[in-house]
């Protein structure tokens, strides 16, 4: 018997679903829609399972019905990071460090190396025992150029300049 109601709420949960995608645009002057209740309801007597409320909020979020209106922002903000070669940086009894030394970055975020020396420099990763590794290398970069590149993975990653090998630097992606 139980299995028998369950499959008529099924029934009618298809309906209403269907009834909202025809009429999605007048949906979203009422904030919360009839069909949704329901389901909160079958969730609530667990006629319907966690995944399935779920798709029916995930349907919501994909309509337009509930706005998520901060989250693009943040993603933005976060998803780029400069390193500058600063003036100077050639010189190996100089204090002219990348700037920051060490940066450090979430994943996916896109890196951009600026130099900003009067010689030109390189970017090259580096392996664990100082050699230089495929994973990230630029050209040989004049002033002004820009070097960039995208960590996926999180890590603790170094490079330096080819051209003057005194001079690591640090990317820590977490
Ligand atoms: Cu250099």
């Amino acid at each position: 018997m139980k299995h028998r109601s369950l499959k008529i709420s099924i029934l009618v949960r298809v309906f209403s679903i269907l009834l909202v995608s025809f009429t999605s645009n007048e949906a979203v002057a009422e904030s919360v829609p009839k069909w949704i209740k329901n389901n909160a309801l079958w969730y609530g007597q667990g006629d319907i399972s966690e995944a399935e409320f779920l798709n029916a909020i995930k349907f919501l979020i994909e309509e337009g019905i509930i706005m998520l209106d901060t989250a693009e922002e943040v993603i933005s903000e976060t998803m780029n990071a400069t390193i500058v070669i600063p003036n100077g940086n050639f010189d190996v009894a100089g204090s002219g460090f990348y700037l920051p030394l060490n940066l450090e970055i979430s994943t996916n975020t896109s890196v951009t190396w600026v130099n900003d020396d009067s010689v030109p420099h390189n970017i090259q990763s580096q392996d664990e025992l100082g050699k230089v590794s495929d994973l990230f290398n630029s050209p040989p970069l004049n002033t002004g150029d820009r070097f960039e590149f995208t960590f996926e993975e999180a890590g603790v990653y170094n490079y330096y300049c080819s051209f003057h090998p005194w001079r690591v630097g640090v990317v820590t992606v977490k």
